[in-house]
């Protein structure tokens, strides 16, 4: 494919799993890209597929103004930018990290004369280049809009707003949530263990009740947003509480630990207590106000 003024050069610095699918991406689409890996032999098949492989990441910095980073953490992005120069660069970082290390990384990329926004990937490698994967970026948005077509090669945009901290925030909160779920998940499959029922049996079973189960994603936004907690609830948390009785004896007579469940049926019983009764016609949803610190 011949390049064209859509299809502009860019420098990858990380090729683990996820920089290796999102720089086959770019390629596959006929963007010239320089990568850099600490790791070089992690390169030479990129090499072979028409990438440019720099011999060190400030080598790969100077190649181009936009650079994309995919490293292990923050101290990785810290590690493989020590010594090159930013100046006039435009800074995407995918790489996975706290709301804190967004901000902190984006004053540290300003003092060094570079624009930046800092991402968190929504998908797993294979999903790249797929629909469905998407990216969350938060920070210069004048970045964000200068490269969205480049930016929308590997996965969709998602521009969440001008604090840098925000992507990894959005991305944090949606992992943790995903890992409450596998939780779920792992009580539910440990509970049917040693029984005359195959995990494949309870499987479409699980998946379709998690699904009509995701209604409580807008109710808790709804009942956050105007802190009311009564209105409109069909399965009361007094009702609840007392239905978690019979999820925690049968998991002892399963012989399975309640230590996935228990925390998230102890704080249904802590809301459920307090205020002498007065939250008993809620859901769920009150017990989210109970955990800020
Ligand atoms: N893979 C996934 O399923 C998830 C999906 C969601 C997003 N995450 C995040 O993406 C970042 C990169 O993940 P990855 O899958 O590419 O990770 P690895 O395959 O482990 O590759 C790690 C790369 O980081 C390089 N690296 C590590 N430490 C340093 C360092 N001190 N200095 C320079 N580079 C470093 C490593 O280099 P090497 O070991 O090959 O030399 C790899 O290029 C990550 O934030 C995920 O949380 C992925």
């Amino acid at each position: 494919t011949a390049t064209t003024s859509a299809q502009r050069p860019l420098t990858l610095l990380g090729l683990g799993d996820m920089g290796t699918a999102l720089a086959r991406t770019w390629l596959a689409a006929g963007h010239p890209l320089t990568v850099w890996n600490r790791t070089a032999a992690k390169a030479e098949a990129l090499a072979g597929e028409g990438a440019a492989v720099a011999a060190t990441a400030a080598e790969a910095v100077a190649a181009n103004g936009l650079v994309v980073v995919c490293l292990l953490d923050d101290a990785s992005v810290g590690a493989a930018l020590d010594g090159a120069d930013l100046s006039g660069k435009d800074v995407v970082n995918l790489t996975t990290g706290r709301p804190s290390e967004g901000r902190a990384r984006a004053a540290w990329a300003a003092e060094r004369g570079a624009r930046f926004v800092d991402a968190g990937i929504m998908a797993t490698p294979v999903m790249i280049g797929n629909p469905g994967a998407y990216v969350l970026y938060s920070g210069s948005r004048a970045l964000v809009d200068a490269h969205r077509p480049t930016l929308e090669v590997p996965a969709a945009v998602r521009y969440v707003g001008e604090d840098p901290g925000h992507a990894a925030l959005y991305d944090v909160a949606l992992l943790s949530a995903m890992y409450g779920m596998f939780g779920g998940i792992s009580h539910a499959f440990a509970l049917i263990e040693g029984e005359d029922v195959a995990p494949k049996e309870l499987a479409p079973l699980l998946s379709e009740w998690l699904g009509a189960m995701g209604f409580f994603v807008g109710n808790a936004a709804e009942r956050l947003t105007s802190r009311d907690f009564t209105s409109g609830v069909v399965s009361n948390l007094a009702m609840q509480v007392a239905a978690t009785g019979t999820l925690l004896r049968t998991a002892e007579e399963q012989g399975v630990s309640t230590e996935l469940i228990l925390p998230y049926v102890e704080l249904m019983r802590r809301r459920l207590a307090a205020g002498g009764g007065a939250h008993a016609g809620e859901d769920t949803a009150g017990a989210i106000t109970l955990l800020k610190r």
